[in-house]
């Protein structure tokens, strides 16, 4: 059995976790004030300097990061290191406008690495096992982190990445698969395709690392009985390294945060006020170890509880539940992050109003997102307006804003219900956040 499991810091006392991170957090905010003009101007305006934060006590003050100041940042103005130190970058799922890219030195990757592997030891991970990773490789950084973090396991690793369904099952039988990294619903996918060939009693799957995008407790089930395995829960996000960044262990109630590399708070997502443990709010991190793209006080949008209830595995870190929604509008439809502005934009410059509704639904296992775009009064007056024409268009419009098909349906003018208050742009049937 490989020995990776790195007992001493995942299992320390809590009185030596505040050390590290304690020391971290002080050369961490020295470190981004001298190297990077954008924070270091964040700090000033707030009336800050490094020699203000002399422990985790003192995070509070600090301002946040959000997207926005990535965007305003972007590609290179959060960077803390020159580029000739870095080695690697990586990005989210979104599109153009909304794209985050993170750099890494290698000493990124290497800690980034070691925060998969201990999630693939959590599931019962061993040098023994064979990985069959078949999250995204490329920019997104499922593939590339789980990857990672099997080598250091000492797996054998199967670098599958997406799609081709044929070709997952026959490695996964003719391998030995043992082990299974992707998107739930593409786990659920496969269980499906591995049943409906009645190839079940074929596959040698143990566990499976799955995360990425919300899931429920049914869905965990599901794919457990389909599969024949444990399911585990990983999260992470590109901004702070990407997954790993908290996992399940064997207790399976809770992500275990890796708080000697990143500190959560959760706090208020309406006044920034940090809240106390065990109540729900918007989770916050700050990067205490990376060195090429340090993040202060990053503002995930993700809602959720944290907790520090002792856990059978032994494992000390603080636990964060599954993301309970989010504190923006963002979705994640078949893997990919999607904002209503982003469909908007399309929208507005094919001469549309802002008169559109978003559906999304399950059908089995694949997400399906339905647009409904009110036709102005001067396109329903016109007789030569040819609609499939226009529908078409707009969904080759909205293809390559988002990178994924969403469909088009063209309604009258004045169809679509006002709202009072806020538009609902937003009929989310998936029920994914429970
Ligand atoms: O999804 C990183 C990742 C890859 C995590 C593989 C786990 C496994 P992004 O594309 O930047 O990074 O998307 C990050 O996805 O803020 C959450 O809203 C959502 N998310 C990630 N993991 C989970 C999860 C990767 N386990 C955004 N449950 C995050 C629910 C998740 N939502």
């Amino acid at each position: 059995m490989s020995n990776y499991y790195q007992e001493k810091i995942e299992c320390a006392s809590r009185e030596q976790i505040l050390a590290w991170q304690n020391e971290r957090l002080v050369k961490q905010v020295k470190n981004v004030y001298d190297n990077v003009p954008y924070y270091r101007k964040k700090m000033q305006e707030n009336g800050l300097t490094p020699d203000d934060i002399k422990s985790v006590d003192d995070l509070h003050k600090l301002p946040f990061l959000t997207k926005d100041d990535l965007r305003d940042a972007y590609p290179y103005d959060l960077m803390a290191r020159p580029v000739s130190d870095c080695v690697r970058i990586q990005s989210t799922s979104g599109t153009t406008g909304r794209r985050v890219v993170a750099f890494y030195t290698q000493n990124d990757l290497d800690l980034w690495e070691d925060c998969c592997a201990r999630a693939i030891m959590a599931a019962g991970g061993t040098k023994e096992d064979v990985v069959h990773v078949s999250y995204g490789y490329g920019l997104f950084t499922g593939g590339p982190g789980l990857n990672g973090g099997s080598h250091k396991v000492g797996c054998l690793t199967l670098p599958m990445s997406s799609g081709n369904t044929e070709r997952q099952i026959q490695f996964m039988t003719d391998l030995g698969s043992t082990i299974l990294c992707c998107t739930p619903s593409y786990a659920a996918f496969l269980g499906e395709a591995i049943n409906e060939r009645g190839m079940k009693d074929k596959i040698k799957l143990k566990a499976g690392i799955f995360g990425a995008e919300a899931w429920t407790e049914e869905m965990r089930r599901d794919i457990e009985k389909s599969l024949g395995i444990k399911a585990y829960d990983i999260y992470g996000l590109t901004e702070i390294s990407g997954p790993g960044v908290s996992f399940e262990c064997s207790e399976q109630q809770g992500m275990h945060i890796n708080e000697d590399h990143f500190i959560a708070e959760i706090i208020d997502p309406n006044t920034g006020e940090v809240l106390p443990e065990g109540e729900k709010g918007e989770l916050v991190f700050t990067s205490i170890t990376k060195e090429a793209f340090p993040l202060i006080r990053y503002r995930t949008r993700d809602i959720c509880v944290l907790s520090r209830k002792k856990c059978s595995c032994g494992r000390t870190h603080v636990k964060m539940t599954k993301p309970m929604g989010r504190s923006d509008d963002m979705l994640i439809v078949k893997g990919v992050n999607v904002f209503p502005s982003q469909i908007e934009t399309v929208l507005i410059n094919q001469g549309y109003a802002a008169n559109y509704q978003i559906i999304v639904t399950r059908q089995g296992n694949s997400d399906r997102i339905v647009v409904q775009v009110e036709l102005t009064p001067e396109m329903a007056a016109d007789s030569s307006f040819n609609k499939t024409t226009a529908a078409k268009k707009l969904v080759s419009g909205l293809k390559a804003m988002l990178g994924i098909l969403a469909e088009v349906e063209l309604v009258d003018p004045k169809t679509i219900a006002r709202s009072e208050g806020k538009a609902v742009r937003v009929i989310d049937k998936r029920n994914l956040y429970k």
